[in-house]
């Protein structure tokens, strides 16, 4: 019997990456059995390059959200295969519960204007709209009068969290090193992993992503237009005041001299999106997408620094205030607000995701690995309070991203290694080296039990 486990096999780099031009010329496509995991480690996630995978969906149970229609072309003899929305699965599978929509025609404080509502009254409203001939350009969309028609998008949905059991799609093993998921699901905190439905001209407005984390995006039905740019193009945008415009087009990218990437991504195919690349993306045809919004050891650094940017510009924002009592505090949670974590939070995560491959590394010998793994399985929801580096290892402490993938001791030993240089910089920034009692104290234990367990013979 074939396990249902894999493992992420990474090895030391083999390619020297600086001699590799920075960005292609195209996006790349691969098929996804195509590209082993350490070549996407090590050539895009690492690179911070965009890449799509193809064939990724063609076994997830979601794909019953769509049907196959073989239409007769009426003009010749030929057939063509059409897919469309099944609407009766998803009312059969999913539950009426209330769901994030946002007003694509109405620009609300730099984003769309969101609510909730039922979900099978989002469905009604979707079939309704079948044969509705919209503007599908953002441009023309975002100039529309108020009085046009809605144009709901149901975005940002939680549904994996809310039906833990209901196993609808499977992490490409490409994307499965996701610290932040890792984390959250392990602690019952909130997730970034999400589901996107809309008709034909729905779009999300020109951003970049959440912690400037990685996302990946899969296509179920339909096609998204992404316009991409590198880190830094979408400065040549900033107006007078600093501020990005809300909306973009072809036009004003080359008007502006911007360096850019437009990618049709159909039905099927998944893109990476790298850190800190601002992007738009708008849906050319009804369109059903999973999403994730992730880190790791490739952009962990680039996380840390957004976050330290992020508090300088909060103690600037209540300078006045300094003299205060418990200012830091105060600059943390206004800092958790804007951003999403905080110096605490993002310390906390670290500490979880050493722990967990301090134990598992333990565990890993390779006669496990072999012999046992598809014995009993874990999922990453283990709270890690009953975990400590002290505990007896065990089988059940073995390392299982997603249900599925297992990192091999090279990857569990280069995490750790990245965990140190983060560290390492994070002793150096002036907020932390002032909050001797927990911050420096956090990361100063932090680095002891990372430094005292290293296998040194792993990592040449
Ligand atoms: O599909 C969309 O509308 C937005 C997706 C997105 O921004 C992302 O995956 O980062
Ligand atoms: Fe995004």
């Amino acid at each position: 019997m074939a396990s249902d486990f894999e493992i992420l096999d990474l090895e030391v780099p083999s390619i020297n990456q600086e001699i590799l031009p920075q960005y292609p010329q195209n996006i790349q496509r691969f098929n996804v059995n195509e590209i082993s995991y350490n070549d996407f480690y090590w050539l895009f996630m690492e690179r911070n390059v965009p890449v799509v995978l193809e064939q990724v969906s063609t076994h997830w149970e979601c794909r019953n959200w769509v049907k196959s229609e073989t239409a007769a072309d009426s003009f010749d003899t030929s057939t063509t295969n059409k897919t469309s929305i099944n609407y009766d699965y998803l009312k059969e599978r999913i539950d009426n519960t209330l769901v994030p929509v946002a007003n694509c025609g109405v620009e609300y404080f730099n984003s769309h204007a969101k609510s909730e509502m039922l979900f099978y009254d989002f469905l009604k409203y979707w079939q309704n709209e079948q044969g509705n001939e919209h503007e599908t350009n953002p441009t023309e969309l975002s100039n529309r009068k108020e009085n046009s028609t809605d144009l709901l998008y149901l975005k940002d949905w939680h549904l994996k969290a809310q039906n833990p059991n209901y196993d609808f799609y499977k992490v490409p093993k490409h994307f499965a090193s996701d610290w932040l998921n890792e984390h959250l699901l392990a602690t019952n905190s909130d997730d970034y992993r999400f589901v996107y439905m809309g008709p034909k001209g729905t779009w999300t407005p020109f951003h970049s992503d959440v912690f400037g984390s990685f996302s990946w995006s899969t296509n179920i039905i339909g096609i998204k237009k992404w316009l991409l740019l590198p880190p830094g193009e979408e400065l040549k945008l900033n107006d007078r005041l600093g501020n990005l415009p809300f909306c973009i087009d072809e036009q004003l990218l080359e008007e502006h001299n911007v360096h850019f990437y437009t990618l049709l991504q159909k039905e099927n195919e998944s893109l990476f999106v790298p850190s800190g690349w601002y992007h738009q993306v708008s849906n050319v045809t009804d369109t059903i997408s999973v999403n994730h919004n992730w880190f790791n050891a490739c952009n962990l650094e680039r996380i840390w620094n957004n976050l330290s940017q992020q508090m300088q510009r909060v103690m600037a924002e209540i300078d006045d205030c300094r003299q205060m009592d418990n200012f830091n505090d105060h600059c943390q949670t206004m800092l958790r607000a804007s951003f999403g974590i905080n110096y605490l939070d993002f310390i906390q995560l670290l500490q979880s995701i050493t722990e967990r491959r301090l134990i598992a590394r333990n565990n890993n010998t390779a006669s496990d690995l072999t012999d046992n793994h598809h014995q009993q399985k874990t999922t990453t929801t283990r709270p890690l309070s009953s975990m400590s580096s002290t505990s007896s290892p065990t089988l059940s402490s073995k390392l299982i991203f997603f249900d599925h993938y297992i990192p091999n001791d090279y990857h569990m030993q280069h995490d750790l290694q990245r965990i140190v240089q983060v560290v390492d910089s994070m002793l150096q920034d002036p907020v932390i080296c002032d909050d001797r009692i927990v911050l420096y104290r956090k990361c100063i234990q932090l680095k002891e039990t990372l430094t005292s367990s290293f296998i040194p013979s792993l990592l040449s």
